[in-house]
């Protein structure tokens, strides 16, 4: 589904007074980096503006601009100047359905005007006003192109949130989703003033040493099926808890797998402390694995996509498995 309220939307940014930019769940660089582009947006036009998410930024975004000012919803004294009647509009940033902001979306739903801006193909357009563009790499992109029809001149802060945006959605330029259009805005980012070389050095290589540690750990548990085409690691609680390591340090780990020859599906199993599970699925060859997602209650993309999938009698490996190989061998 898609939609393109896009006129209608720059109506609503010159004309709303104050605005709650929502990040998802375990937020990307796409989402920290497009949700904090929007906020720099918005104060050059002289906006109130809060960025809000049921999660902390993850630390390796955290050098950006305005991410310190980033709020957890958690923390949020409702009762204390920020009820949720002074934003007068909400704007929901890569999320393909409002549940992706957890706790936060209440308070998005409560604005007078909600808008939905994403790039997922399975998106609703559950938003008041709507500007969803599968074709995007990045929902970075989509705001690039926003500030350019506001007339907001791209300075280096802008250029850094919307670069690291579409670079981490992209892995560095080279998924299928990097076009040649993803391309010339990076370029123009990189003229007015991203550092290409630094923001990778800040993402890739800067991680804590934890993280290898998890890694290492993961790597034990990866399966193989018989025929090559699928491949997946698991990363339970007890891994994370022997590293030292946080949740968002297995952000990334699901290309491990997919870095096989022959893996055409790569998946990362997420088992959590209430019997869920969640699955991270990426696809290096024609599956479509946002089918997939979707055959399981959840959604995304083509080549990355995602689900929870609840407890139930048979193990989640086993289901997705299933799904996977239906995908395929089709
Ligand atoms: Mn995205």
């Amino acid at each position: 589904m898609s939609g393109d309220d896009r006129p209608a939307i720059i109506r609503a940014l010159r004309e709303g007074s104050s605005f709650l930019v929502l990040l998802h769940e375990l937020p990307d660089g796409d989402s920290v980096g497009a949700a904090l582009a929007m906020v720099l947006v918005l104060e050059r036009m002289g906006k109130r503006v809060m960025a809000v998410g049921v999660d902390r930024i993850p630390r390796p975004y955290r050098f950006l601009p305005r991410a310190d000012k980033a709020v957890v919803s958690g923390d949020l004294p409702l009762s204390a100047g920020l009820a949720v009647e002074s934003w007068d509009t909400s704007i929901m940033l890569d999320c393909a359905d409002p549940e992706r902001a957890g706790a936060a979306w209440p308070l998005a739903r409560k604005a007078r005007t909600l808008i939905n801006i994403d790039h997922h193909v399975t998106n609703i357009g559950y938003g008041d006003l709507n500007l969803v563009d599968a074709h995007a790499s990045a929902t970075a992109e989509l705001v690039y192109a926003l500030a350019r029809d506001l007339g907001i001149e791209i300075d280096r802060d802008l250029a850094n949130c919307l670069f690291v945006g579409i670079m981490t959605d992209t892995g560095s330029f080279r998924y299928s989703n990097a076009s040649a259009h993803t391309f010339r805005i990076g370029a123009e980012l990189v003229e007015a003033g991203a550092s290409p070389e630094e923001l990778a050095a800040r993402i890739w290589e800067s991680r804590p040493v934890s993280s290898l540690r998890l890694l290492a750990r993961a790597l034990t548990t990866l399966g193989l099926s018989d025929d090559g085409r699928m491949a997946w690691l698991t990363v339970d609680d007890a891994a994370l808890a022997d590293a030292g390591a946080e949740e968002q340090e297995v952000e990334g780990f699901v290309n491990y797998p997919r870095s096989l020859e022959g893996v055409e599906v790569a998946m990362l199993f997420r088992p959590m402390a209430d019997g869920r599970t969640r699955v991270a699925l990426r696809s290096k060859g024609r599956a479509d694995v946002s089918r997939v997602a979707r055959s399981l209650g959840g959604g995304g993309h083509p080549r990355a996509a995602g689900c929870i999938l609840p407890p139930g009698p048979d193990r989640a490996l086993d289901r997705v498995l299933a799904a996977a190989w239906r995908e395929v061998s089709s």
